[in-house]
């Protein structure tokens, strides 16, 4: 079985491993993450610590996770620098994450030794920016958010990096007609307008899965094979 999940923005670890273990996720099966474990809810880099060390589960780059690498070099000093000690380039990644809710995974940080903080970047600067897979004879692409600026003849190694993991698909004009679903997170469903709240969206070329833990609503795992939805 195949299942993917995206956005869970710090949700409880605890929950998380409970509700795999309620479908009955086993060394068979696949996991998709579709980035974006990190900030707003305080378990982020739990989230990440225990992807790391299943075989079975990859997590694909979302912007939080971007973000957080754009920052590392606040992570290599003895002490997190504040913002009046950064100029520059540094100053303007560091308030690009704070405005987006950064802190929470700044204070979790601070937990772990400088080289678990190493080990956990260095995972995180190998997570691919999109998967193609194969899931009952159906093609799907996999990224953060959607494919901005889609030209169905451009390879997916050729799109950008903001094209993967910043970009907000619309319903109205987003058509990705290249003969694969492409699925992904990033855009809670809630703001295609309220009769999606906490529910994927669906259309001909495109599935929306991030229904709002972001914005404390209840995740979802979605199982490709049959198309099951399941609610934590
Ligand atoms: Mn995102």
């Amino acid at each position: 079985m195949t299942y993917v999940i995206s956005d869970l923005h710090g949700y409880p670890v605890e929950r998380f491993q409970k509700v795999l273990d309620t479908v009955g996720f086993c060394k068979d099966d696949r996991l998709y993450v579709l980035g974006d474990c990190i900030d707003r809810g305080s378990d982020g880099l739990k989230l990440i610590r225990f992807i790391m060390t299943q075989p079975n589960i990859t997590l694909l780059l979302g912007n939080h996770e971007a973000m957080l690498l754009d920052n590392r070099l606040l992570f290599e000093g003895d002490r997190i620098p504040c913002a009046s000690e950064l100029y520059g380039e540094r100053r303007k990644a560091y308030s690009i994450w704070v405005s987006n809710g950064g802190y929470s995974t700044m204070d979790a940080i601070q937990q772990y030794t400088s080289a678990q903080v190493k080990y956990m970047l260095d995972f995180l600067e190998r997570c691919p920016l999109y998967k193609e897979i194969e899931v009952d004879g159906k093609s799907y692409i996999l990224t953060h958010s959607g494919l901005g600026d889609f030209d169905k003849d451009k390879a997916l190694s050729d799109y950008s990096r903001y094209d993967l993991i910043w970009t907000r698909p619309s319903l109205e004009t987003s058509y990705y007609d290249d003969g694969r679903i492409v699925i992904f997170g990033h855009t809670p469903t809630v703001l295609y307008g309220s009769m999606y709240k906490g529910a994927p969206v669906f259309t001909d070329t495109w599935i929306d899965i991030d229904v709002g833990a972001g914005l404390g609503l209840s995740p979802m795992l979605l199982r490709l094979d049959d198309m099951k939805k399941f609610y934590f």
